[in-house]
């Protein structure tokens, strides 16, 4: 039996975001999108954290506005964007009330796909933004059916705990807690392509039919192709790739060479390849546009193996080597890799991702360092041990941890549990503070408060007709 396979093209995002800091102008983006439009694709991702923070912190965009315009444009394609569960698009635990508030605006602004995921697999912390992709996605859904999804997606990561049994689980789990996409989301290209096989089959035995498994992996290693067409051929639904002018190294694999391999086959995607050569060309305009302004360095786009040899992410060993090289200690780097699955055993075996990546990191160093472990310790390794980023798979070794938080109190409930709503308390300093023109404006505020500042400022100073480049003065350093 044919089965279509789907593509998410993440040219307006993660593509952007991998190579070149996110920089992409939503003026770089109007020509093509109604063309991006014809494509075919499943959705077009392009939201995030990081284009929400630097559109505001670097572009002098508003992040609503952009959302808005893609829309627009976007009239068949569903846009789908990325968020950080409890933390939303920011670093911070957020109150329930603008947790249902951000997603409930996301939704009436533009997008139609949301991803969301928590950096430890704690599905505790996915409870309120599932409940309100719900909550707003099936009113939306209601009048079309391409839109108001909710798509759950798993820290993909490799460790004693990590086991098909343990990722099957946990998708089971968010299938229950009412996602229509499980993602498999393999942000440091650490699967390999045979156990993407395997965990595709695993999980696609285990969920409903009408459960659609999404994929999303990056081609850092030059694994990426692989690990997409193995994933197809085990029956997934839905893999990320990206337009070839931003695609492969630390983006996603290159779109074109994956439809023309499906091309005629039973997981053909459907989508014409002519259709992408003039799109491409843009892109290649555009990439060129940024590595000029310095925003793309043409090094991401070259297969960096370090990760397949050291089984770390590759942003997790380039933290490491600074950090070595700042302490003048460049010798004890393989000490330090002997040390990374210590560190992450003894604080029960988090995901090797944002932000327990660097905690990890920071820790081994430290104790490499300093000749003792845990001598010195950083807050965000007390509050990984004393359970404020959520629950992680396995017990902490409770030796350490009484050396760690020296008698501060462990939590064992959901961390946002401890917050009240503050939602309205922010809106009335964005009031105070004479930049409120939308509600968008508190969430914007709510998610980088100095940023979000500084670019309200800016636009005042615009809409006043204040000369713009005098109202920028001071304000951004870029
Ligand atoms: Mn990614």
């Amino acid at each position: 039996m044919a089965k279509k396979v789907m593509i998410m093209d993440t040219i307006l995002r993660d593509a952007h975001q991998s190579h070149a800091a996110t920089r992409m102008r939503t003026e770089q983006m109007l020509p093509v999108l109604d063309a991006l439009d014809e494509v075919g694709y499943y959705s077009l991702e392009g939201w995030g954290g990081a284009t929400f923070d630097t559109c505001m912190r670097f572009l002098n965009e508003d992040p609503w506005e952009r959302l808005r315009t893609l829309r627009k444009h976007l009239k068949k394609t569903p846009i789908q964007m990325l968020l950080r569960g409890q933390n939303l698009l920011g670093y911070r635990n957020y109150a329930d009330d603008l947790v249902d508030k951000l997603v409930e605006k996301c939704f009436e602004n533009g997008i139609g796909v949301i991803r969301v995921f928590d950096a430890l697999n704690d599905p505790r912390n996915l409870e309120a933004s599932m409940k309100a992709i719900r909550k707003y996605g099936d009113e939306l859904h209601a009048t079309d059916p391409t839109r108001g999804i909710c798509e759950a997606a798993i820290s993909y990561t490799s460790g004693p705990v990590y086991t098909m049994e343990y990722f099957v689980n946990l998708a089971k789990t968010y299938e229950s807690m009412g996602a229509d996409n499980i993602c498999i989301k393999d942000m440091a290209n650490l699967l390999l392509p045979f156990d993407a096989y395997e965990l595709v089959k695993a999980m696609k035995a285990a969920l409903r039919p009408e459960t659609k498994l999404h994929l999303h992996t990056h081609n850092t290693t030059g694994t990426g192709d692989m690990v997409n067409l193995m994933a197809i051929m085990a029956g997934v639904d839905i893999v990320d790739t990206a337009l070839s002018p931003l695609g492969n190294g630390t983006s996603q694999p290159a779109t074109e060479p994956l439809v023309a391999t499906l091309k005629g086959t039973e997981y053909d995607t459907g989508i014409d390849l002519e259709k992408l050569i003039p799109i491409a060309a843009h892109f290649k305009k555009v990439a060129a546009e940024l590595e000029k302004e310095g925003s793309l360095n043409p090094k991401v786009r070259q297969v960096d193996v370090n990760t397949l040899i050291y089984q770390v992410p590759g942003g997790m060993l380039s933290n490491l080597m600074n950090q070595l090289k700042k302490a003048g200690k460049e010798d004890k780097l393989q000490e330090v890799l002997a040390e990374v699955p210590n560190v992450r055993r003894d604080c029960g075996y988090p995901p090797l991702v944002t932000p327990s990546s660097q905690i990890v990191g920071t820790q081994a160093v430290m104790n490499v360092v300093m000749g003792e472990r845990y001598k010195m310790v950083t807050k965000e390794t007390r509050d990984l041990f004393a359970g404020k980023y959520g629950r992680v798979p396995m017990p902490i070794n409770e030796e350490v941890a009484e050396k760690v938080l020296k008698g501060e109190p462990r939590i064992t409930h959901r961390p946002a549990d401890d917050l009240e709503p503050e939602y309205e308390k922010l809106k009335a300093e964005v009031i105070a503070k004479g930049y409120y023109t939308q509600e968008e404006d508190v969430l914007s505020y709510a998610s980088f408060p100095e940023v979000a500042e500084n670019f309200f400022k800016w636009r005042k100073a615009r809409d006043k007709g204040v000369d713009v480049d005098q109202a920028k003065t001071g304000v951004y350093p870029v």
